[in-house]
């Protein structure tokens, strides 16, 4: 009646349950009785007033007030809420014969499921930031959708192995961190299981590249604090984290697709980088090669002619985020993703999950980093490294499944 006060039966319905009512009122049934009754019932079928009749009018009137009354106390949800209440309550719905009993548990009910649908919808709201322990990152919540992966052939410094071009659909929201993986919340990992990512990077520190031994996460060849992205990390150590961290908060943290990646990193855009097309923009939203000279003196020679004011990594979130607020997508550490490596795209997933077929020995890394000359700062971009490989400029970040 509340759903439709103007019904046409509402005033039949009513009248119906006032004589209802009178009637259980004069029978008033105590618990055991309706029990005793409803034996009695099963002995006499034809007992003319039975509480099977009984119940059968008031689900009638119920149904002329509340049409979905069935639907509803039928649903798996209804009767899931019904089994978390005290075992008393419990009989009392199954038991009673009171329709406006009946129609004050509907209404606690719709209310109770109406803002746990709220609270569901919230969860999924795209943009919504939310951390699950106190180890792990924050965490944005990326909606469904679909998007030209690669890039198309005449696209400025476009590379053969970011085609064909081809339409993925992810159909579901999903969560990727809003920054690259910090050095902080790595040390935390090392802390608590005791790992060790090896002694030997690739880095940068003397003015080229060169393997280093005695280098690794805890000096990467420059100076970091702990809201540096984690760089000399490899796959391999990019899956253990990951692992530890799924186990640490009981939820389903893993590496991003590559193709979860790129949509993320684009955020709806079709440009050539999330910020548009112009380079000069880049160190508003990125620490790549720019007009910064290194500790040394030295200078880029493929550089975006702005200043970003990093010649190596820079905090996390120092620059503007993308249109899904998601940080350093591009530059800053290059971002392992989980996909084996492919020369181009045929046959590539067209759903969002992992290549898991190709040259697994190597896998895809994406973003470009703080080293990264236009060419590779794009969100077509790619590159891959064995899955030991460590660099200065490597690290990662992690996504994980919504329910
Ligand atoms: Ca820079
Ligand atoms: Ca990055």
């Amino acid at each position: 009646m509340k759903q439709y006060p103007n019904g046409r039966h509402v005033s039949e319905a009513r009248s119906r349950i006032e004589k209802l009512n009178e009637k259980i009122s004069e029978q008033n049934p105590t618990k055991k009785q309706v029990r005793r009754l409803t034996q009695d019932r099963q002995k006499d079928q034809k007992r003319p007033e039975s509480l099977e009749s009984i119940r059968d009018s008031a689900l009638k009137i119920l149904k002329i007030a509340y049409p979905d009354y069935q639907e509803i106390t039928d649903s798996p949800n209804f009767n899931k809420w019904v089994e978390s209440l005290p075992a008393v309550r419990q009989e009392e719905i199954r038991t009673s014969l009171d329709p406006s009993f009946a129609i004050r548990v509907l209404t606690e009910y719709k209310s109770i499921e109406a803002r746990r649908v709220d609270a569901e919808a919230e969860a999924l709201r795209p943009g919504k930031v939310f951390k699950d322990c106190l180890e792990c990152p924050d965490m944005v919540v990326i909606p469904a959708g679909t998007f030209e992966m690669g890039s198309p052939s005449s696209e400025t410094d476009r590379n053969d192995n970011e085609g064909p071009q081809h339409r993925v659909t992810l159909a579901k929201a999903f969560a990727l961190a809003k920054t690259e993986i910090t050095r902080g919340q790595f040390a935390a990992f090392v802390k608590d299981s005791g790992y060790s990512s090896g002694n030997e990077c690739n880095v940068f520190e003397s003015g080229k590249w060169e393997i280093k031994s005695g280098k690794n996460w805890r000096d990467p060849g420059y100076t970091q604090t702990d809201s540096h992205p984690m760089a000399c990390i490899s796959w391999d150590d990019a899956k253990t984290y990951a692992s530890w961290l799924a186990k640490k908060s009981g939820k389903p943290y893993r590496l991003p697709s590559e193709a979860e990646w790129e949509y993320a990193a684009r955020a709806g855009t079709r440009t050539i980088r999330y910020w548009g097309d112009d380079l000069n923009k880049a160190c508003t939203y990125a620490n790549v090669t720019d007009q910064t000279k290194s500790p040394s003196g030295l200078v880029w020679v493929k550089k975006h002619e702005c200043d970003d004011g990093h010649w190596f990594s820079a905090p996390v979130e120092s620059y503007r985020s993308n249109a899904f607020g998601l940080y350093d997508m591009i530059g800053n550490v290059w971002e392992w993703t989980q996909d084996c490596w492919n020369g181009n795209y045929s046959g590539a997933p067209s759903d969002g999950s992992a290549w898991t077929n190709g040259d697994c020995g190597q896998r895809v890394l994406r973003g470009g980093s703080w080293s990264g000359s236009p060419q590779v700062t794009r969100a077509a971009g790619r590159d891959r490294g064995g899955t030991t490989y460590r660099s200065d400029g490597s690290g990662f970040r992690l996504a994980r499944m919504l329910p």
